[in-house]
């Protein structure tokens, strides 16, 4: 009977030991997955499938993530980007936008008005200035400059919101309608090089003059090429308090999963605004890809999620993962 009890236990061992090595390969294939285009929110699933068709061709993360991004700036209904993006306080569309490639070349506009596309305009400052960042009124001579149209971003729809918002000007962002929206994606290409870009009309009913952390690369968007990239959507103002993307990254550095490194992150926003009123309206949300096409999100209310599309996932839509309700 002994000898059998052992023979059984000898048997199991070796079936679980196989099993456990099947798991881990699982692992090392799901790492080695490229191309990867990850973005925030439900119009990043048309945003991944403009990005998909550079990708999938063997085209840069750089050019996939401007064209992707471009999607939901060009669209009236999306309501917090470009066209169509909710107005500031005194009714005027102020956009923001970054880009960064996997040299760590970035470029960026803030404050810029009457342009629907500013992340080309961001690309167009990164390629074409020896500069990062234009803000306001230069930005958009340079965009004019750059052979941009001028355009009225303030459709009709938007409009009435303003004037219905107007009658209270009550500056109490909804929980996930008007703090966030923003699109940032990440894209990992065949060449195993990372880019990233993040545009936004900001938070709705914001003073006039507000940049918030969508232009600010560290905030709204950060990445390093050996390591990994991160981008964020919420309330701005948190993420620049934090150097939210740029943390996601380093925690990536220090060996945190994409996903650990989100939480992170979160939790320390978290901690900064536990007991303050702002608390109330506040959401954030990061995504994070890293080197090895692994990738993650997390968030602080439940609502927020995330587009992802690599050559096993047919761009799909996930909820992240949440702190608090
Ligand atoms: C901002 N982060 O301007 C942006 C707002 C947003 O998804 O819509 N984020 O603070």
């Amino acid at each position: 009977m002994k000898i059998c009890h052992l023979y059984l236990i000898l048997i199991s061992i070796a079936f679980f030991s196989g099993c456990a090595s099947d798991n881990s390969k699982e692992k090392i294939e799901k790492k080695v997955v490229k191309p990867v285009v990850i973005s925030t929110w439900n119009h990043g699933i048309p945003a991944n499938q403009e990005a998909w068709k550079i990708l999938s061709n063997g085209g840069n993360a750089l050019d996939a993530v401007e064209k992707g991004v471009r999607t939901a700036e060009a669209n009236p209904d999306v309501q917090t980007v470009g066209l169509g993006g909710f107005p500031d306080r005194e009714g005027k569309v102020t956009l923001d936008a970054c880009i960064m490639d996997h040299h760590n070349n970035c470029g960026s506009v803030a404050f810029l008005q009457h342009i629907k596309h500013p992340i080309s305009v961001a690309r167009k400052v990164m390629e074409e200035t020896p500069h990062v960042m234009l803000v306001g009124e230069g930005a958009l001579k340079f965009a004019l400059e750059q052979g941009f149209g001028k355009e009225n971003l303030l459709t009709e729809k938007t409009k009435k919101a303003y004037e219905a918002w107007l009658v209270t000007s009550d500056y109490k962002p909804v929980i996930n309608i008007e703090n966030h929206d923003t699109i940032s994606m990440l894209a990992l290409d065949e060449n195993n090089n990372l880019s990233g870009a993040c545009t936004t009309s900001g938070a709705s009913w914001k003073m006039h003059g507000r940049v918030g952390d969508s232009p600010i690369i560290g905030a709204g968007l950060f990445l390093d090429n050996e390591i990994g990239a991160a981008a964020a959507t919420g309330m701005g103002e948190a993420m620049i308090k934090t150097a939210g993307s740029a943390m996601v990254v380093e925690l990536m550095r220090h060996g945190r999963s994409p996903y650990e490194a989100c939480k992170e992150v979160v939790e320390r926003i978290y901690k900064i605004y536990k007991g303050q009123p702002d608390l109330e309206w506040l959401q954030v949300g990061f995504i994070a890809l890293n080197k090895q096409g692994e990738y993650g999100s997390y968030c602080l209310r439940p609502g927020f999620n995330y587009a992802i599309q690599t050559n096993t996932i047919k761009n799909e839509l996930i909820n992240a993962d949440y702190k608090i309700q």
